[in-house]
C-alpha cells in the first residue's frame, strides 16, 4: 500500500536544516581522501587552503562545527584563568554549553551589547584592569553576523574600534563568523576585508551554504598549528574527512551568491510579520537571513506550537519566535508561512 503523502512543512527553525545539494553528494562520493591526522587528505588540504585564501589568512583548519571552531580558537589564544571578552548575547557565551569555560578554564566576561549585538569600544577599555592581581585579558570575540542581533552584519568600520581597543591592551581578536558569508553578501564586501580586523575567524559551511557538516578556522600558520593540537585534544582529528570537505568546497564555489535570496525572503517575512497583530518586528532591522519577532503575549514556546500545528516550524523561546529562511525555502513558502502565522495569531486570541 502506498504511503499517504506527508503533510508539507515549511521549516524555518534554522539555516542548519539545509540538506546537501546533488552536486555536494556527487563530490562527496567521488572525493579523493587520505588520513587527515597525518595531513594527507588532499580534499581537506584543498578546503583549508581555499578557506585561508578567501579569508586573507595564512592557514585554515577544518573542524566539525562552529562550536568546535570557537572552542579551538579560544583555547589557542587563552590559558586557564585568562579572560575572554564577548557581548552579553554572544552565541559562544549563551549557546555553546559553556565549553570554553568548562574545558579551557577560561573566564568569559560579558560586555553590554546593543540590539544589533554590537559592543562599544569604551566598554572594552573599561574592562581593562588597572594592573595588579587580575586575570590576564587574552581575547576579544566579535560575532558577525550576529545571531541574536537579528542577523546584523557589521562593517569593518564598526568592528575596527573594538579590535583596536582590544589590541591596545594585548588581546587577540577572534571573529565568530558562523555566517560571515551572509555579512559579505549583504554588505557587498569580500569576507577577507571584513575579517581583516581579526587574528582568527571561524566560519560555517553547514548553515546557509548548505554543506552537511563542518566549519573552518583560519588565522596565521602559527595559530593554526596550535589550533590543530587543540582540535586533536578535543577528539576532532578526523581521518578520511575529505568526504565532508568535498561538500564544503562545493558550498564555497556554488552556494555563496544565492544567500541574497535568503536575505530577500527574510525581509519579505519581516514585512509580513510587522502587519500581524501581536508580533513586533522592524523590517528595516533585517539585514540578512535571521528574523526574531517579539510577542505581545510573551509566549514564544506557545506560539511555536501553534505554528507547528499549521505546518510552520520556528524556534520559540522566552518572548520571541525566530525564523531563518534558507536554501529550499521560496518566496511562496514565505507567503504560506505568513498565512499560518496570521491563523496562529487569531488562535492565540490576538
Ligand atoms: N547557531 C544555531 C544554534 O546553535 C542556535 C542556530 O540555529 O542559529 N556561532 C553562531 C553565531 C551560531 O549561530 C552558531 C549556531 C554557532 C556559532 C555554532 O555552530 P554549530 O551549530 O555548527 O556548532
Amino acid at each position: 500500500m502506498a504511503n499517504a503523502a506527508a503533510p508539507r512543512v515549511i521549516d524555518l527553525r534554522s539555516d542548519t536544516l539545509t540538506k546537501p545539494t546533488e552536486a555536494m553528494r556527487r563530490a562527496m562520493a567521488e572525493a579523493e581522501v587520505g588520513d587527515d591526522v597525518y595531513g594527507e587528505d588532499p580534499t581537506v588540504n584543498r578546503l583549508e587552503a581555499e578557506a585561508a585564501r578567501l579569508m586573507g589568512k595564512e592557514a585554515g583548519l577544518f573542524v566539525t562545527s562552529g562550536t568546535m571552531g570557537n572552542f579551538v580558537s579560544a583555547l589557542s589564544w587563552c590559558n586557564r584563568g585568562d579572560e575572554l571578552l564577548c557581548g552579553v548575547d554572544a552565541h559562544l557565551l549563551v549557546n555553546e554549553m559553556g565549553s570554553i569555560a568548562a574545558f579551557g578554564g577560561v573566564q568569559m566576561r560579558a560586555l553590554p551589547n546593543d540590539k544589533r549585538g554590537l559592543m562599544n569600544p569604551d566598554d572594552v577599555e573599561m574592562a581593562v584592569p588597572p594592573g595588579g592581581y587580575f586575570p590576564r585579558m587574552a581575547l576579544l570575540t566579535i560575532e558577525n553576523t550576529h545571531n541574536r542581533g537579528n542577523g546584523a552584519a557589521y562593517t569593518v568600520e564598526q568592528m575596527r574600534p573594538l579590535a583596536e581597543a582590544a589590541r591596545a591592551h594585548g588581546m587577540a581578536v577572534h571573529i565568530d563568523g558562523a555566517r560571515i558569508w551572509n555579512a559579505s553578501v549583504a554588505l557587498g564586501v569580500p569576507p577577507s576585508e571584513l575579517v581583516s580586523v581579526a587574528d582568527s575567524v571561524t566560519f560555517c559551511l553547514s548553515k546557509g551554504l548548505s554543506a552537511p557538516v563542518g566549519s573552518v578556522v583560519t588565522g596565521s600558520a602559527e595559530f593554526i598549528s596550535r589550533a590543530r593540537r587543540v582540535r586533536k585534544m578535543a577528539g576532532g582529528g578526523l581521518r578520511q574527512a575529505g568526504v565532508l570537505a568535498a561538500a564544503g568546497l562545493v558550498a564555497l564555489n556554488a552556494m555563496v551568491d544565492r544567500l541574497a535570496e535568503d536575505h530577500a525572503n527574510a525581509k519579505r517575512l519581516a514585512e509580513g510579520l510587522a502587519a500581524i497583530p501581536g508580533f513586533s518586528v522592524d523590517p528595516a532591522a533585517i539585514e540578512t537571513n535571521i528574523v526574531y519577532a517579539e510577542l505581545d503575549d510573551g509566549d514564544g514556546p506557545g506560539t511555536a506550537v501553534r505554528l507547528r500545528e499549521r505546518g510552520v516550524l520556528s524556534n520559540g523561546r522566552f518572548n520571541w519566535v525566530r525564523f531563518v529562511p534558507h536554501y529550499g525555502v521560496t518566496a511562496e513558502d514565505i507567503d504560506e508561512a505568513l498565512d499560518a502565522v496570521e491563523s496562529a495569531a487569531r488562535a492565540g486570541g490576538r
